[in-house]
């Protein structure tokens, strides 16, 4: 990602000794293993979980790591599920005062979201309680750390699933499996995000949001102030959702190359690119439509997030003729395609990890977001908007056509009839039926981070 720039420390108001890393700012990292736990003794878990608190990273570690760049050393982070935290804290709310998407917990709702949970490997339809985050330059560290945590645990817990993830080398380091640059866009925090001209952004295009979308407790759009969180002990904590997802890469490849024509693409990279709504190197299709420009790749974060798609600006594309209406980060964050308000509200922070080797079939994506409502947040984008075929609404050809169904996420899209209507001119309609589905979930789970705090209220219990 982009180097990200950061207040002066006495303007920062955020409490970061107290937000665990990976949330804001995200755990430095080549490599991750996830470690999944039940609690067999929540006693006993009290004791064990004393041992390892030290070695818990939080938010000022890992501004200090990303401003002063050194080598990704070892960072550990935990997270309970609905399940976990019930042991650990006997006073966790079981409805009404939280999350209904974290009290029901992933497999649940998996249909709502429109996963297959055939597809699901059968850890993740059993009981999780807890996840260990671990990160590291290589993934032996990673794994031999991550043994350690498990030691440390053994009194109180049985692990029932293990996912490792490893960024990719060479020419596609940076880049997720289909080849596309990850990592480009995330929105900015106000109160720790340094602003840039425009006081509302950081980098050009990248908004400022509330930390209360992220943060419980702190300000927050709905409660025009400082949020009380639903719970005393749930400030400064914040949901995880976490999502396996295993991607096709054959079958994107043979996809965009057998589909050029129908597409009326230049080349199958111009057509990967109207999927997802980039070039392979980041740079955004509405600032270069006709091919990817070096200028605005990845590693240019004053120039690739300064766009909109809707009604604004020189670049705008209110037709989808430079990008679809159904691509991928059209989708998902619909800038101004949607009022100000009704884009921003949905803003995740991003914190996924590839997993899997080139050569292998079960390679693909190991997601994870942070946001103070999965059902507000997560699941709404997930199923109002990457799974609504009708999504992005209202919108029209250059001669004023209605386009009503521009389809689903060809990307992330689940549970409907995978057509994509990408006409832009009427005299060129373009209408591609029947895409294959390239991403299967395989996994999930609803997590809570703690705060600092309760943390070590749990491990004193
Ligand atoms: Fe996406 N991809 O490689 O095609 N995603 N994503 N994502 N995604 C983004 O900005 C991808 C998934 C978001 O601010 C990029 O980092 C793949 C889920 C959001 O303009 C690329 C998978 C959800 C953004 C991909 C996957 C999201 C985003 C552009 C699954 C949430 C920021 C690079 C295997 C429901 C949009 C970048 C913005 C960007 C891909 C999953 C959401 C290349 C392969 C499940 C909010």
């Amino acid at each position: 990602m982009a180097q990200q720039r950061f207040l002066p420390d006495n303007q920062i108001t955020l409490p970061l000794k107290e937000i665990q890393g990976d949330i804001l700012i995200g755990l430095q990292k080549k490599a991750q293993v996830f470690d999944f736990y039940t609690i067999n003794d929540a006693a006993a878990f009290a004791q064990d979980l004393t041992t390892i608190l030290n070695d818990v990273t939080f938010s000022d570690e890992t501004k200090d790591r990303e401003e002063n760049r050194p080598a990704p050393f070892m960072s550990m982070n935990v997270a309970f599920s609905i399940s976990g935290l019930k042991k650990v804290r006997s006073d966790t709310p079981s409805n009404g005062a939280i999350d209904p998407a974290f009290v029901e917990g992933a497999a649940a709702r998996a249909g709502s979201l429109g996963d297959d949970v055939i597809d699901w490997l059968d850890a993740y339809k059993g009981s999780m309680d807890l996840v260990v985050l671990v990160t590291a330059l290589d993934l032996a560290s990673a794994q031999t750390q991550a043994d350690a945590f498990a030691n440390a645990l053994r009194h109180s817990t049985t692990r029932v699933r293990r996912e490792l993830g490893l960024v990719r080398s060479g020419a596609q380091a940076g880049h997720e499996h289909f080849g596309f640059a990850d990592g480009v866009s995330q929105p900015g925090v106000k109160g720790l995000t340094l602003p840039g001209a425009d006081p509302t952004q950081g980098w050009p295009g990248q908004d400022l949001v509330d930390p209360g979308d992220f943060i419980f407790g702190d300000y927050d759009r709905a409660a025009g102030g400082k949020a009380t969180p639903p719970v005393s002990w749930m400030e400064n904590g914040s949901y995880m959702v976490f999502r396996r997802l295993r991607q096709d890469v054959a079958g994107f490849d043979a996809w965009v190359q057998s589909n050029v024509g129908a597409s009326k693409s230049t080349d199958a990279d111009q057509l990967g690119a109207k999927l997802v709504g980039r070039w392979a190197d980041g740079s955004p299709l509405v600032l270069s439509p006709a091919a990817a420009d070096p200028n605005r790749d990845s590693s240019h974060p004053q120039t690739n997030n300064d766009f909109n798609f809707g009604e604004i600006g020189p670049d705008a594309d209110p037709h989808q003729i430079s990008c679809p209406f159904s691509a991928h980060i059209r989708k998902v964050y619909p800038r101004d395609d949607l009022a100000n308000e009704a884009s921003e509200q949905r803003r995740i922070l991003r914190a996924g990890i590839p997993f899997g080797a080139d050569g292998d079939f079960d390679k693909g994506l190991l997601f994870v977001c942070y946001q103070t409502s999965i059902s507000d947040k997560f699941e709404f984008i997930q199923q109002n908007w990457a799974d609504n075929s009708s999504f992005i609404f209202g919108k029209t050809t250059k001669q004023n056509t209605p386009i009503a169904s521009p389809g689903l996420d060809p990307i992330i899209g689940q549970g409907g009839a995978r057509n994509l209507d990408q006409t832009s001119d009427d005299t060129r309609p373009t209408k591609l039926n029947g895409v294959p589905a390239f991403v299967t979930t395989t996994g999930a789970g609803y997590f809570f981070s703690p705060s600092r705090s309760t943390l070590a209220a749990i491990a004193r219990d």
